[in-house]
């Protein structure tokens, strides 16, 4: 085996505002996954000799056929696999009402690990192909169950962070851990097992399935589960965290009610010590300063789930104003709040979400705001951001993914923009069509190829899904 070297347009982000669109870029990949090095332009007659220059001679090149380009691969921040089944449904009630009528009852069906490797192998299928190759997913609170999960992720060769949620109040009574004990021993217990399914062979690299630990949200667990989870954390400081907070009016009252020693919601996490670099912080639509102080002094991450944050009618989250903070902010499908299971359904209701922000404060984007992102429309660029680089800081292994560059995994998309994928909404090369024979005229076609694929794009349009090197999903 020998590395592939890729040739042909590519797409690449390089900051919240930035990124590069590159027709002619030369990209090579090792036998590990790992990207060797980038020639950002060479030109067809060039390509020989920059090739001699790497040592290389007679080497196979895949190029990358016109109407396609390669972009770094999308990263889910915030998702639900056990909620999958739901998808759809349930868009009557808002947050609390939601989990008691339509996910608890569907949650507490993968007690039944028959049912939940059924469901789970088709989910995680599904997430692949629609272009995920990085996924934080929530089980349920069966062990059984999340395992099957994890070995599931693990042997369709997706990135991954799997948690089994912590609940042991103001739950279902056949949806309940009985003890603190069991529940921390339960998480232990999947840290454990997950570390013996997936080892990376690369020194300097994560493996690709992680656990996470998932205490579901303040208001399911009990000072002392939160206090328990904290110290595990402390023993565990590379474990990632992930949790729920500020999504909902009656969510924050009920869990001020429940914590009344604390400042705020942030405050109760902050409190047991779950808060750091490496915690994930779904949804925080309604933030007070003071608690976004709090996040950005601990340096977590915000998953933005915008779908769902309209389906449960929780509110607008000012995400503008957090990229102003500098706060991580990335995003999240959050299925089955929200009804997709698409990260490109996420940019969409993103961008829109960034637009109700500018018109409900249209005095705030004149040129007098000092505000770079709060209350204007993101742009392409920003959304671009979010749903790669700014998941791979929130998931504290934005030097691992996110982007392409030397020493980071291949981790990509071959998208096709051609009539020839089937989708008529996207009409990027009609034909065959010849493309203009410059490499900046092809910058321009190419700017315009990922805006429409962001608006207009669906799982026909991703042709292949590679994941540290290897072709795990596409069409
Ligand atoms: N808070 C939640 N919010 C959400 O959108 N989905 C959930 O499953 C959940 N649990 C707590």
């Amino acid at each position: 085996m020998s590395s592939v070297v890729y040739y042909g347009a590519v797409v690449n982000p390089t900051s919240l505002t930035s990124y590069s669109t590159l027709p002619r870029c030369l990209l090579s990949v090792d036998t590990a996954g790992t990207i060797e090095w980038i020639v950002e332009t060479v030109e067809s007659h060039e390509l020989q000799d920059v090739l001699a220059t790497k040592g290389l001679v007679d080497v196979h090149v895949v190029e990358i056929p016109d109407g396609m380009f390669i972009m770094p691969g999308f990263i889910d921040t915030h998702t639900h696999a056990p909620q999958v089944p739901n998808i759809g449904t349930g868009g009557q009630y808002e947050l609390l009402g939601w989990l008691e009528h339509i996910t608890f009852p569907m949650e507490a069906k993968f007690a039944d690990s028959e049912f939940a490797r059924k469901a789970y192998t088709s989910v995680v299928r599904r997430i692949i192909d629609s272009g995920t190759t990085t996924c934080c997913y929530y089980g349920t609170v069966h062990l059984e169950g999340t395992k099957i999960l994890a070995d599931i992720v693990h042997s369709f060769g997706q990135r991954a962070f799997v948690g089994k949620c912590n609940m042991n109040r103001e739950s279902p009574p056949n949806y309940i851990e009985p003890s603190v004990a069991i529940s921390v021993q339960k998480t232990q217990d999947l840290i454990t097992y997950i570390r013996t399914l997936s080892k990376s062979s690369i020194p300097t690299q994560e493996p690709l399935v992680q656990p996470i630990i998932t205490p579901r949200f303040a208001i399911t667990c009990t000072d002392d589960l939160l206090e328990a989870l904290g110290e595990l954390a402390a023993a565990e400081p590379t474990v990632r965290i992930q949790t729920h907070i500020a999504e909902n009016r009656s969510e924050i009252e009920f869990t001020r009610s429940l914590f009344p020693f604390a400042p705020h919601y942030a405050g109760v996490y902050d409190h047991f010590k779950l808060l750091r670099k490496n915690t994930i912080l779904a949804h925080a639509v309604h933030m007070s300063n003071e608690e976004l102080d709090v996040v950005k002094t601990r340096q977590s991450g915000i998953s933005h789930c915008p779908t769902s944050n309209f389906n449960l009618n929780s509110g607008v989250a000012p995400v503008g104003e957090y990229l102003d903070r500098g706060i991580k902010v990335g995003l999240g499908t959050d299925v089955s709040g929200g009804f997709s299971i698409s990260i490109l359904n996420a940019i969409q209701n993103a961008s829109i979400a960034s637009k109700v922000c500018a018109f409900q404060h249209p005095g705030h984007t004149t040129a007098s705001s000092p505000s770079t992102f709060a209350n204007k429309p993101l742009t392409v660029a920003t959304l671009l951001y979010l749903a790669t680089m700014g998941g791979a800081a929130v998931c504290d292994l934005d030097n691992q993914i996110g982007s392409f560059a030397r020493g980071k995994s291949f981790d990509a998309l071959f998208i096709n923009v051609s009539n020839a994928a089937g989708n008529p909404s996207l009409w990027g090369l009609i034909n065959g069509a010849p493309l203009p024979p410059t490499t900046e005229e092809r910058k321009v076609l190419l700017d315009g190829w990922l805006e429409r694929f962001f608006f207009c794009g669906d799982d026909r349009n991703i042709d292949k899904v590679y994941i540290q090197g290897r072709l795990v999903g596409g069409r």
